[in-house]
């Protein structure tokens, strides 16, 4: 069985009409003033109605900090869970309602650091969800320690010697996990960060977002070099399916590659055209692994790339959620439904003497 109403996993669309208002609970929102989550919030509000389904088959479930507050905020099912097992919620909410469109909310604290190995087997299992990982690159809610994110050297309050902690690439990490969509959005580009929530609702099994987000108490502008808009042209690539890999602000710059290995090259100085670029396969693993280690600081004097946004990979794949509930359904057609009380006693017995 895939789905009680639609078949498609991805909840009942059967005669809604809304208005992101329509999503908006009555609830105070509790963030300090400035921060990113406001944004995501308001996108993912105004994304809902065109993804279509009932308010009464969706379900927003999220972990411990501060991103986590967010299902107080939408006038849907919810549940604030425990720190970074969001996704084992979501996984057997999703397995025994397989009608309902699941979300999972998560801070990169949350999900990759007390939360890493759950997220690992949500994304290899593919269960049909939706994870949303908000990454400010700190712990907000405790007050600004290093996260797994966090690059090397931060300063903060329990790094105040700078971090000497390797981060966390989400993005390589998720598609080492096989995850079947990796995509990435930043807050304050919310008409892309909207089209990136709408592909992510709509794409069967474990589709993972890493949203760039400001936390402007503890980590402001961590994301500036891709939020600005006079640095973003430069230090941004905005993928898209079919398309060749272009970027600068008069587009005077491409990706190419050499073999397997990419390399920035002029448009300007004749040597290239648009012919010779990198065109972008949503579906090609390989490639999407490459633009995922498009990760490398200026300051770091490597090749400057840009750090890419979009889809980076989107494949159809097995659902854990379908295949728990298939093989269910044929063990019963088989065997007839089980004695719970009976499997408890065993069908041995030992008398320890
Ligand atoms: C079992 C457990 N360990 C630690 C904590 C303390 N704690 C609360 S939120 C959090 C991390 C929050 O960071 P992040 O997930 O990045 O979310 P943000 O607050 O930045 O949105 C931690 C360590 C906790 N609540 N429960
Ligand atoms: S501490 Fe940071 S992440 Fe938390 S609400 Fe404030 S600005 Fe947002």
């Amino acid at each position: 069985m895939i789905d009680r109403h639609t078949g498609n996993g991805n909840g009942n669309s059967e005669g809604v009409s809304y208005t992101g208002k329509d999503f908006s609970s009555d609830q105070d929102v509790r963030w300090c003033p400035g921060c990113g989550d406001y944004t995501i919030l308001k996108q993912v509000q105004t994304a809902m109605p065109e993804i279509g389904v009932r308010k009464e088959d969706i379900v927003f479930i999220s972990g411990i900090g501060c991103a986590a507050r967010f299902p107080y905020y939408m006038d849907t099912f919810g549940m604030h869970s425990i720190h970074g097992r969001a996704p084992a919620i979501a996984t057997g909410l999703k397995i025994t309602r397989p009608e309902l469109s699941v979300w999972v909310i998560s801070g990169d604290g949350d999900s990759l650091s007390i939360g890493g190995n759950h997220f690992l087997h949500l994304l290899r299992r593919n269960v049909n969800v939706n994870f949303l990982l908000f990454n400010n690159q700190i712990y907000g809610l405790t007050k600004g320690q290093y996260s797994p994110t966090s690059p090397e050297g931060s300063v903060f309050k329990s790094t105040p010697f700078g971090s000497i902690d390797h981060p966390v690439n989400p993005l390589a990490l998720s598609l080492g996990a096989d995850a079947s969509f990796v995509a990435r959005a930043m807050d304050r580009d919310p008409r892309h960060l909207k089209e990136m929530l709408l592909r992510a609702g709509n794409h069967r099994g474990t589709s993972m977002l890493e949203i760039y987000q400001n936390c402007i108490v503890f980590n402001d502008g961590a994301f500036e070099l891709f939020t600005d808009k006079k640095s973003r042209p430069n230090e941004a690539i905005y993928l898209e399916h079919g398309k060749p890999l272009i970027f600068g602000s008069s587009d005077e710059k491409g990706v190419r590659l050499d073999g397997h290995k990419p390399e920035v090259v002029s448009l300007e100085d004749g040597n290239y055209s648009k012919d010779d670029l990198w065109i972008h396969d949503e579906q090609d693993r390989t490639k999407a692994h490459l633009l995922s280690r498009f990760f490398d600081q200026p300051q770091d004097g490597n090749q400057n790339f840009p750090r890419p946004f979009g889809v980076l990979y989107a494949v159809n794949r097995n659902c854990y959620d379908e295949g728990v509930n298939a093989q269910v359904e044929d063990v019963v057609s088989r065997k007839g439904i089980g004695d719970l009380d009976e499997l408890i006693r065993g069908s041995e017995t030992w008398v320890v003497e």
